[in-house]
């Protein structure tokens, strides 16, 4: 009896090429997506397009440089420097700003800035810009973006070599909650409409602030958020996070690692992208309920990256605030938030 007919032989044949193909197809997916940041675009006739970007995951040093060696049993030890899900949490100490500066700049990287400076906030610009030409991303692509309702009340800033800036007109507003909270929505259109396959990461700050010390390549992360500056001695219980549950950015109890600055986060383009568009999303169901969060889309924020943790952490030498006398841990200040008067510079109280 003739065990394997023709057709049976033919099917298993066919059947044992269609696993091995799905296998290889499988098994490549995998390999790429474990090693880059998948991004996903759906072109105008509505085909999906998938660009991967591996750059970040593959630090090239340069054979000829020299540095002081890195030691695995000594260095900052009256700090936390690394979250309990792996994520670095960068302090002066620990990295090497060279090191840093000689990976990244070979790969041409390009960094965007967004800013707001809407009704008297114009005032803070001509410092912020100034402050951000010497200490942020000094030799790097940078290119900061204004969105004011005021365009020609833009100061004369002289930018550096490979630095741009560029001026988006925004409607005033009669309430400061509704300016700081649009912000997510005119970055995830910014990234949308301008940046896509342009720029690599993007950071976005708050303009009442100065620089006055680096921040550069250590900043560097996929998701990267940074430590309030007025909460990080804190119990979690006593953070301001949104606690009604209706809202889209509640916080439990027992839940939150840390605060995170509403003035300052950033990242690569398509996690910025993912959480601009949701924290927006979440604040205009919100809204349609008639529930603002306490602290608008800082609240959004610390409810995003509780669920989605931030691949860096930046401490609070990245945003301080004047009025703060400098604690002993923060062995030097970055970027400040500087002291303002409320009452005269918001639109409302
Ligand atoms: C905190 C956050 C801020 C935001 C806010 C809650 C920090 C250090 N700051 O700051 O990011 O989460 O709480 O909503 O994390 N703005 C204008 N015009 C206005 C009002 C605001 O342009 O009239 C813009 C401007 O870019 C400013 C930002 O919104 O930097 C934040 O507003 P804020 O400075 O009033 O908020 P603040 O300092 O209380």
């Amino acid at each position: 009896m003739q065990l394997w007919n023709g057709k049976t032989l033919t099917v298993i044949l066919l059947s044992a090429l269609l696993l091995g193909v799905l296998y290889c197809y499988i098994s490549q997916s995998y390999r790429v997506v474990s090693l880059g940041s998948v991004w996903e675009e759906i072109t105008a006739d509505g085909r999906s397009e998938v660009h991967i970007e591996s750059h970040q995951f593959h630090l090239v040093a340069p054979d000829s440089l020299q540095y002081k060696q890195p030691s695995i049993v000594s260095g900052r030890t009256d700090v936390v420097t690394v979250t309990p899900w792996l994520a670095p949490v960068v302090w002066e100490g620990t990295f090497n700003p060279v090191l840093l500066d000689s990976i990244y700049k070979p790969q041409n990287i390009s960094v965007a800035v967004t800013v707001f400076a809407v009704g008297k906030y114009v005032m803070f610009l001509k410092d912020f810009l100034e402050t951000a030409e010497q200490y942020f991303f000094v030799g790097f692509n940078v290119h900061v973006y204004v969105f004011t309702d005021q365009p020609t009340k833009m100061p004369q800033v002289k930018m550096g070599s490979g630095r741009q800036l560029t001026v988006r007109s925004v409607p005033s507003s009669k309430r400061w909650q509704e300016i700081s909270a649009r912000r997510m929505e005119l970055i995830q259109t910014l990234i949308e409409e301008k940046l896509r396959n342009r720029t690599d990461y993007i950071f976005c700050l708050d303009v009442d602030s100065k620089f006055h010390g680096r921040w550069g390549t250590e900043s560097l992360g996929g998701l990267v958020a940074v430590i309030h500056p007025g909460y990080y001695r804190d119990d979690r219980s006593q953070f301001p996070y949104e606690r009604r549950p209706q809202s889209r950015a509640y916080v439990g109890p027992g839940q939150g690692d840390f605060y995170y600055c509403g003035g300052a986060f950033g990242g690569l383009l398509q996690e910025v992208h993912q959480l601009a568009k949701t924290c927006r999303s979440n604040f205009e169901a919100d809204a349609k309920e008639g529930i603002e969060a306490a602290w608008q889309e800082e609240s959004h924020l610390n409810r995003y990256m509780w669920i989605n943790k931030p691949s860096k952490v930046l401490s609070p030498e990245y945003l301080w605030q004047d009025f703060k006398p400098r604690n002993a841990e923060v062995y030097i200040v970055r970027f400040s938030g500087v002291v303002k008067n409320y009452a005269e510079i918001r639109p409302n109280v």
